[in-house]
């Protein structure tokens, strides 16, 4: 049987090779396959749980969508939409934190990590963002939710939340209780600049990830300025796992040329680090030029964008308001 898979992307700015390796390219492959139903939402409601540029927004939504069809998704095949023109989102996500329990979010790693130091003066939003993504996940009576490793936690609470509403409300399998996708390997990819923080799309630093929209010779660049560490290329796993820098260029390279670590290591073991980086540089530039120079195409027809918006939040919203409809029922509204 095919999977229902649900998931999303925030419009946050350029998205880069994290997001394609951990998710993006797992979008690709399910989408590819007949027998799956996919949506693919583009989550700007969860953009502004930190502050946004309006005029930016609308450019990174456009932008994500580029991005989806650049990289390989079939708008015929896949709903794609945003989240803010399917009012269920924000109304199921209400719903469901009176039913997520307090204690469940305060675990959560990502608030910690993104509210820092001053937690207090983090958005409401960005607390409860995980309860929005249960609701996005669960309105669609989503099988499988295709991730990155970051969203793990996440994921294992939208199935807590599924089964809380499932036990109170007495409904069996009223919410289907999803399983997360996330690749076996590489699913976290790391900065550029720091072996041991995740490449992310709001890191200062354009030097700490390769963005899909990156020319040949920032590409070339980036490959160059690249940290890694004084030693040759190593040897074993055992080694890799002690060099975070050269453990994620390997991961990366490995990821790209579809081949194990194991085989990666053996075909750069003991040499510098810059014969392997002239490698890198070109597995990265036959993946990521093709999508660049796609998505700034892409990009000049705003119309064609808008529309397959509108087409895929006409679909969702069918969907969505007609579970918003029976959890109403449930509720006794
Ligand atoms: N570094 C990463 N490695 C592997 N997967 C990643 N993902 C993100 N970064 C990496 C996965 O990409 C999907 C979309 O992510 P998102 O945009 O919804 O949010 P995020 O995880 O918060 O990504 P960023 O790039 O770090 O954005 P900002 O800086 O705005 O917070 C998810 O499946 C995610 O796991």
């Amino acid at each position: 049987m095919g999977k229902k898979i649900f998931s999303g992307v925030q419009p946050t700015g350029n998205l880069h090779l994290g997001n394609y390796l951990g998710a993006i390219k797992n979008f690709v492959d399910l989408n590819n396959e007949d027998e799956n139903d996919c949506i693919f939402c583009v989550v700007d409601l969860h953009a502004i749980t930190v502050n946004q540029d309006p005029k930016e927004l609308s450019n990174n939504i456009r932008g994500t969508v580029a991005t989806f069809l650049a990289s390989g998704i079939d708008p015929k095949k896949s709903i794609i939409f945003n989240q803010s023109k399917v009012s269920a989102h924000s109304e199921a996500a209400w719903i469901l934190s009176c039913v997520a329990r307090m204690g469940w979010l305060n675990r959560m790693t990502q608030f910690k990590e993104k509210a820092g130091k001053d937690k207090e003066k983090a958005s409401v939003g960005l607390y409860s963002y995980p309860v929005l993504m249960a609701a996005d996940i669960l309105l669609y009576d989503a099988t499988h939710v295709p991730v990155g490793e970051d969203q793990k936690q996440h994921l294992e609470l939208c199935r807590d939340i599924a089964q809380k509403f499932n036990n109170d409300f007495k409904t069996n399998d009223f919410f289907k209780i999803p399983e997360p996708l996330i690749q076996k390997e590489f699913s976290r990819i790391m900065s550029l600049k720091d072996g041991l923080k995740k490449m992310s799309k709001s890191e200062i630093s354009d030097l700490s990830r390769i963005n899909l929209t990156d020319t040949k010779d920032e590409i070339i660049n980036k490959i160059k300025k690249a940290k890694t560490d004084p030693l040759p290329m190593p040897s074993t796993i055992d080694d890799l796992n002690k060099r975070p820098e050269a453990k994620n260029l390997i991961g990366i390279y490995s990821s790209l040329a579809d081949l194990k670590l194991e085989e990666t290591i053996n075909k750069f073991s003991g040499k510098n680090f810059s014969e392997f980086k002239e490698n890198l540089t070109q597995v990265l530039i036959d993946k990521i030029i093709p999508i660049s120079v796609e998505i700034k195409k892409l990009l000049d027809d705003k119309n064609y964008l808008d529309e397959i918006l509108l087409d895929g939040s006409k679909k969702a919203g069918d969907i969505a308001s007609k579970k918003i409809k029976k959890i109403h029922e449930i509720l006794g509204f």
